[in-house]
């Protein structure tokens, strides 16, 4: 019986969880995959990442051009686990189907997946509040968690924190509360670590929900920074986006300014080309309660997987884009 009692959605928990679907998606594909802790929660649980790439138990970690697709850093935004987790799985299944463009794909290349960036918030929405969004940081240091409790990771990085008082507060109770100081939070440490480790040519941040294709930077309106043109080559625009049905542009200018971001501090301080796809809400209204529906998840992910491709593609060589979005066979 899985948590909650639900079809779909599975908690990090769990036996069959998400931990344990990362550890076995590990030990069972030892050619392609390698499993990384890089870094534990306040509440210890560990913050996993799976690195795809041909012989990756005997390559050094960022010995190949490489992408990073993350999930939920907000808690309640499930869906973004379930689409990274889905495009790890496409992978490793298309391998060892022995799918020749994805066999040659990671001869080049390397995939990074972490499905869930926030784990103990993750679970939380879970056990105890479905709308829940941020960590579990003990604000108050009372010993529970409650309403003025936890950081919002993606208002953490070192990256422009706090900038302007605009886009973050300062006060514990809000749901973009940005922490005591820069990189205060481990989810925060354990990305930061893996960002300056890797070097990664692009970073694909999924959250939920409005569908926008966002990219970098983010801190203040009406800044496009010189990679804009293979931003947009890659995103797509209005008529033609990337990513069926979603609206691309730069996340200051379409949707609002945040300063503290993953995207940003990815983009400025690592040189990754760095997106956040705010994934489909499910249905109209449903918001970050992304429907328990195994057809309208798969759609989703099917959604979002030729964009996913297309980046991967580009990783060798990011200066030429693959903007063609269909999936190569
Ligand atoms: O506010 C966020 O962190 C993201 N939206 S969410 O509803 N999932 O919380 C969007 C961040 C995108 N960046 C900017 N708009 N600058
Ligand atoms: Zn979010």
């Amino acid at each position: 019986q899985a948590v909650g009692g639900y079809n779909v959605w599975r908690s990090y928990d769990e036996p069959g969880g998400i931990r344990d679907q990362l550890r076995a998606a590990a030990r069972a594909n030892p050619q392609i995959a390698k499993l990384v802790k890089i870094g534990t929660t306040h509440q210890g649980r560990e913050i996993l990442a799976l690195k795809l790439t041909q012989g990756a138990r005997g390559k050094v970690d960022g010995s190949r051009p490489a992408v990073l697709y993350s999930g939920t850093q907000h808690a309640r935004e499930w869906i973004a686990t379930e689409v990274t987790r889905r495009l790890m799985k496409h992978y490793i299944d298309r391998w060892r189907a022995n799918d020749k463009a994805v066999r040659n794909l990671l001869k080049t290349t390397e995939l990074w997946f972490v499905p869930v960036a926030n784990p103990d918030g993750y679970q939380y929405s879970f056990d105890v509040e479905r709308l829940w969004r941020k960590n579990l940081r003990d604000n108050n240091g009372d010993g529970q968690i409650t309403g003025v409790d936890g950081v919002d990771p993606n208002r953490n990085f070192p990256n422009h924190w706090g900038y302007d008082n605009e886009g973050s507060s300062s006060i514990q109770s809000s749901q973009t509360y940005r922490g005591p100081a820069p990189l205060s939070e481990p989810e925060t440490k354990a990305m930061v670590g893996l960002l300056d480790r890797i070097g990664f040519a692009f970073q694909i941040n999924y959250h939920s929900n409005g569908r926008w294709i966002l990219y970098a930077e983010g801190w203040q309106i009406g800044t496009p920074t010189s990679d804009d043109p293979i931003y947009y080559a890659l995103s797509g625009n209005l008529d033609e986006p990337a990513i069926e049905d979603f609206h691309p542009g730069l996340s200051s200018d379409v949707l609002y300014v945040t300063n503290g971001e993953t995207t940003d501090y990815a983009h400025a301080q690592t040189g990754a080309l760095a997106w956040t796809p705010e994934l489909s809400a499910g249905c109209d209204g449903c918001g970050f309660v992304f429907p328990d529906d195994e057809q309208l998840v798969q759609e989703e992910f099917l959604r979002n997987l030729p964009f996913a491709h297309s980046v991967a593609r580009s990783a060798v060589d990011p200066d030429d884009p693959k903007t063609v979005t269909g999936i190569e066979t």
